[in-house]
This record gives C-alpha cells, structure tokens and sequence, in this order.
C-alpha cells in the first residue's frame, strides 16, 4: 500500500527515454540537420587534437587511438563485471558499445569507429549486434569498420599514434602506440572541461531526473526508517526515469552519520532521537552525471541546532554563487566561504567572540568543520578532468579544492558548502590548547548530533553568471513543507486503508450472517 503516496512525484512518461532530453537551444536545427541530432563526436575529436597541439605542435600529422572497456568475467564465474565506459573513449565517440575501439586520424581530420567483431555463437543469448549501416546512422563519425580491421589499419599509418594506456583491450597493438604522453591528456581534458549545448542538454537531462529522486526521498520519510530506505527510494525514481546507473554511489546518511563525508554504508537504522538526514546522489544520462545534495528534518521540523548550521551552509553557497562568473578564480570564492563559516560561527558561539575573525582565519581552524573544497567540475565524471587540483598544497584550505582555476564560460561546476562535527576532525583540535581556545566546548557539545549539513547545486557558467541545473529547492521552509506533505499524504492513506479493511469486514459479516439466516 504504501507506494501509493509516492504519487507527490509525476508520472514517468513511456516517450522519455526514446527523445532528447530537453529541447536545447540549438532544438530547430536537430530536424534540419541529422549530424547536429548526434552526439558531436567529431567536433569533440577536432577539438581534442587542436589542444593536443598547442603542446606539441610538430604532431600536426598524428592520430589519436582509444579502446573501449569490454566485457570482463569475475574469475570462476561466467558472469561478467559492471562495465563503465572509458570516459575518454565515449568523448570522441559517444558510443556504449563493449569492445569497440575508435581512431581519429587528426592530419586528415577522419575519425573511424570500429566495433566488436559478431561473435556468431552469441547471437542467441545476446541478439543480434548493430550492424554496421546502425552505427554508421547513429554515431557522428567518417566510417565504421570491425575490430578485427585494427592492426591492419594502425599498421599502415605513418605517423605517431597516441593512446591513454596500453590496457588488456589494446595489447595487441602496443607497439604502434605511445602511451601517457602528457600533450595527450591535456588535449583531451581540455576539450572536456567546456561543455557544449549538446553535453549541457543531458547534464540539465540528468540534473532533472535527479531533482525528482530527491524531492521522492523528502516526501517519503514516513517509510524511512532505515538509510537503506533512502537509497531505495532515491534509486527507485531514478529508475523510473531511465536513469539506470547512478554517477556516484549515494551517500544516504542519518544523524552523526552526516559528518562522513563519503559515507555509504547507508544502512543505519533511524530512530526519532536521530534528527537530521543527508542525501549526496545523483542520476547519470548517458554517461553524464548530476551530484545533488540536500539535508532535511526526518520528521519536518528542523531543530534549532539543525537549522542553525544549515542556514550558516546556505549563506555559504548564497554569497559563493554571487560571486560566480567568468574569470573568477575559484580559491577566492572557496576561501570567501570560510570566512562565511567564521562570521557564522561567531553569532552562534561555537567560536568565541572575543577572537577576531581574521585571527581565526588565519589559524585554519574552520578547515576542520569544512574540510573539503567548495566544488569541482561535473561532467562524465563526478569528479571531472581539469580541475587542476593539488593534493600536495600545504595550505588546508586548498588542499581538497579539485578546481583551482579561473572559471569560464561552458564549464560545468558544482557548489557544495558543508560544515561537519566530525569526532575524527576533531579531535586533535580539541586536545591543542593553541586551536581549541577558539572554541566555545559547551556550544559546540550542543551540535554533535546534528552531524553535518552540505548543500550541493550543480552550475553551467555562462557568459554574465551562471545557470543553475539543480531544481529541487533548497529552502528550509519549502523543504520543510515537502517533507510534512509526505507524512501527511502518508497518514491520510493509512486512514483510507483502515476504512477500506474495516469496510470489506463489515460487508463480509452481512453476508455470512445473511446466509446462516436463510438456512
Ligand atoms: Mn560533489
């Protein structure tokens, strides 16, 4: 019964999954021209190859040689392992397809999809392959020929051939392939890190999808009462919408939980002296990823404490977003957001007044209730290429920040301040007398149950600002009304099913004494 009160979400429509996500701007030229219908494959190739030789401008002739992953079975078993593609590859090709290899011969400008040779024997339990006319039809590429064609072809070329690694679905061909070359990856990574209209359609695609899951997890609290239960939820609409693989493993976490920032273990049970949830996840669309996160009350009503931080959080992605547009620099928009979390925590006395703010700052303390960086590039990963991040910073503030670059026009990016009271992060502060003077322990005993807060929005860049993908609100008041709607639809459907239950024994009991009369 209690998947009728899903219906809060709309209806999945069957034409959904068959139709472009979401007319883009560019919708009138899809029925003037087939090519721009197609994942822009070669614009992508060309693109790739013009970067690759900004660093090795000699290579004007060179080609560029990519495996896609393949099927792999677990050892002793006939079953094969999850299959992602090579993100790399489906760049330049936009093709699913395991065991296809692709070639892009950057002096000609031709690009070439070879698929997997037809294995005859497993037509009958796989059905027939796509012909070679298909894929011709539906890939923006010059030819299509068969992997069995490879080493004939890479043989033949002259000039250099550049390739990610030599991996087992490309050993074959290793000696006419140079692996790893830097000007390689900075080609690639380039390309990637502006998203045209086309990639921008299905992350705004996928973002949509998203919005829905996570507006089904806030309604259905009433059925809840396990992280698993979160998860499900999320990954049921998701499902529904024929998202089938999430970008990320989600992150379904309750109470102290919430201060795990990867946490997915997502299978502690959620009694009512547990408050807060937070739910990091988001769809996939044909390999392009959405990365959503919101916090809520499980039973609607925020706690002081709770709504406290997430009203600090919220400011921190208010005041970062304004800041957004092209040519900032996203450490000064990363570091703006502690000092958010320093002023914020000043009102609350979690630091003590008496302290000034830039004093505070200064002794990076804020990095162990944030310890993560204000966001990274979204793309076909969640994580995407060129963020040109340094692990190795010794700054804390910056050492987890994955974008330190200027921000520009078609990159796609996600905003995601947090604050955490993590006993791990805190506990070496607590017992240095040289940090922990900075805080008030009493204010701060009185948050620990709340766990963390992050707030997660994924943002085109455009020419003035940004645009923002992600639709589900992220008012605590909204929030709080979705999650009552819930609980309430959910009682109401209770009520009727009582009725209906009481009802149909009422009309069972008249009739089974009707009949004992007539005997
Ligand atoms: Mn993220």
């Amino acid at each position: 019964m209690q998947h009728r009160c899903r219906a809060a979400v709309p209806a999945y429509t069957p034409c959904m999954r068959h139709r472009l996500p979401e007319p883009p701007r560019f919708f009138h030229l899809l029925h003037c021209h087939q090519m721009v219908s197609k994942y822009p494959a070669k614009e992508h190739a060309r693109r790739a190859f013009a970067h690759f030789l900004e660093k090795l401008p000699e290579e004007s002739q060179s080609a560029f040689f990519i495996s896609g992953e393949n099927y792999e079975l677990w050892p002793y078993c006939d079953q094969s392992k999850p299959i992602r593609q090579n993100r790399y590859f489906y760049y330049i090709t936009g093709c699913n397809i395991p065991g296809s290899h692709v070639f892009y011969d950057g002096g000609n400008d031709k690009l070439t999809l070879y698929l997997p040779d037809v294995d005859e024997e497993d037509i009958m339990w796989s059905g027939l392959p796509v012909s070679r006319d298909e894929a011709a039809a539906k890939y923006d590429v010059d030819e299509v020929k068969f992997a069995h064609e490879v080493s004939a072809d890479l043989k033949a070329f002259s000039y250099k051939i550049y390739t990610t690694d030599v991996n087992q679905w490309n050993k074959n061909f290793e000696s006419h392939l140079i692996e790893k070359d830097y000007a390689f990856f900075h080609g690639l990574d380039e390309a990637r890190l502006i998203k045209d209209d086309y990639e921008i359609a299905l992350m705004r695609h996928a973002a949509k999808i998203t919005d829905k899951c996570h507006h089904g997890v806030m309604s259905a609290t009433a059925i809840e009462t396990n992280e698993t239960h979160i998860h499900a939820e999320f990954m049921y609409h998701a499902l529904r919408e024929g998202s089938k693989y999430q970008s990320y493993d989600p992150i379904c976490c309750s109470g102290p939980n919430c201060s795990t920032l990867h946490y997915v273990k997502n299978d502690d049970e959620i009694p009512e002296t547990k408050h807060s949830i937070l739910i990091d996840a988001g769809a996939e669309w044909e390999c392009y990823a959405s990365d959503v996160t919101r916090c809520f009350p499980i039973n609607g009503d925020w706690t002081v404490e709770h709504l406290n931080i997430y009203r600090a959080v919220l400011r921190m992605q208010q005041v970062t977003m304004s800041m957004i547009r092209p040519g900032a620099l996203w450490d000064d928009i990363h570091l703006r957001a502690h000092e958010i979390l320093i002023e914020e925590f000043l009102k609350l006395g979690i630091f003590k007044s008496k302290y000034s703010k830039q004093e505070i700052y200064e002794s990076r303390i804020s990095a162990r209730f944030f310890p993560h960086g204000l966001g990274h590039l979204l793309g076909m990963d969640t994580h995407d290429v060129g963020g040109r991040p340094n692990y190795e910073d010794p700054d804390p503030y910056l050492q987890y920040l994955r974008l330190r670059r200027k921000l520009q026009k078609g990159m796609v990016l996600t905003d995601e301040p947090g604050i955490y009271f993590s006993p791990f992060l805190l506990e070496d502060v607590l017992k240095d007398e040289k940090k922990a003077k900075y805080i008030d322990h009493n204010v701060l005993d009185k948050y620990w149950y709340v766990g963390g807060v992050r707030i997660e929005d994924d943002l085109v860049i455009t020419a003035n600002g940004f645009e923002n993908l992600t639709g589900i609100t992220s008012d605590p008041a909204e929030i709080s009304e979705i999650v009552k709607k819930g609980l309430n639809k959910n009682k109401k459907c209770c009520k009727l099913g009582a009725k209906t239950v009481t009802a149909a024994v009422a009309v069972f009991v008249a009739g089974y004494l009707f009949r004992a009369w007539r005997r």
